[in-house]
């Protein structure tokens, strides 16, 4: 079995190589454009990367499949030689699930406690206490729920949180919503599709986008999104930096009807040392760390995505081109 590896980054392609060699005894795995992979052999059937560079695709024309090293898919998408029919497969959570959740968890914690005040108050050696904050006045919203989104969701309802969530689909094929009351959803109120995305929106004081980006959600998050969030809202975005509308999110924090945002993602990373987001008062930033792919769980789920690919079972994590993830 041949498999070549491409990743912009030569050591985490070293690893992944070297890792994947070890579980998939047999296969020969080579990095992209080195001399081991120019020394002959029989062309790869399989390819495992990240970000493929232009020219990839045309390098590898017995690609039988494409397994991503991330969940996000968009960039791959977009590869004008990308092959119209080749089977794409991405992670499904490889370890970022309990990531993700820490740092959402963390971001809600933080505003319940009102830490951003009392570091504030630290820093002038002020003493002043402040009512507490109920968890009842902090709705999370968490935009997208799969692999990730719903543990995130998850997590935060077992806290005491209330917890909606808004998906493109029902996961469970039924129409409406779950309510808080239906053991199916958990807890967890699921609105589904464009038709309950403001309903969505006005029930929710933390906005937790966790979407993948597609031509449906690219800047979905503009000024009317934004608007129908309640007044004193507050925004974390660990999926893409294009969900939301940089200039719309800046207007909303400078008058006042955005409390804060928590950004972990951006359009042009990493982000430009002259974008408006580095200073403002209101934003919290941390450099795309929210949730980065652990190679030893992902290296397992991805061999047996090959493994099962290879014996012609069924593999998680097909995209769906029409879809967009
Ligand atoms: C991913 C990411 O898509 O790390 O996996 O952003």
């Amino acid at each position: 079995m041949q498999i070549v590896i491409v990743h912009p980054d030569t050591a985490t392609a070293v690893e992944w190589r070297d890792s994947l060699a070890e579980r998939l005894v047999g296969a020969r795995v080579t990095i992209d454009r080195t001399c081991e992979a120019r020394a002959g052999g029989p062309p790869a059937r399989y390819a495992v990367g990240w970000q493929p560079p232009a020219g990839f695709f045309d390098r590898h024309r017995a690609l039988e499949a494409f397994f991503n090293m991330g969940a996000g898919v968009e960039r791959l998408l977009r590869d004008p030689q990308l092959p119209a029919r080749l089977p794409l497969f991405r992670l499904e959570d490889g370890g970022m699930g309990e990531q993700m959740v820490d740092y959402c968890v963390h971001e809600v914690l933080r505003l319940r406690t009102q830490s951003a005040l009392y570091e504030a108050q630290q820093a002038a050696s002020h003493w002043v206490e402040h009512p507490p904050r109920a968890r009842a006045s902090l709705r999370v919203g968490v935009f997208g729920y799969g692999v990730l989104g719903r543990q995130v969701a998850t997590a935060l309802r077992q806290l005491g949180y209330p917890v909606a969530a808004h998906n493109r689909t029902n996961p469970s094929g039924g129409p409406g919503i779950i309510t808080a009351g239906d053991p199916a959803g958990g807890g967890i109120d699921l609105f589904t599709g464009p038709q309950q995305f403001d309903a969505f929106l006005a029930r929710t004081d933390v906005l937790i986008l966790l979407a993948p980006l597609t031509p449906a959600t690219e800047s979905l998050f503009g000024v009317g999104a934004f608007a129908r969030l309640p007044r004193g809202a507050w925004l974390i975005n660990v999926a893409r930096g294009a969900l939301i509308d940089d200039a719309a999110l800046l207007a909303a924090l400078d008058r006042g009807h955005l409390r804060g945002a928590t950004l972990d993602v951006f359009r042009s990373e990493p982000l430009p040392a002259d974008h408006p987001f580095w200073r403002h008062p209101a934003i919290r930033l941390t450099p795309h760390v929210s949730a980065p792919t652990v190679v030893a769980d992902s290296v397992a789920q991805v061999a047996d995505k090959i493994r099962r690919f290879a014996d012609g079972q069924p593999v998680g994590g097909q995209v769906d081109r029409a879809r967009g993830y």
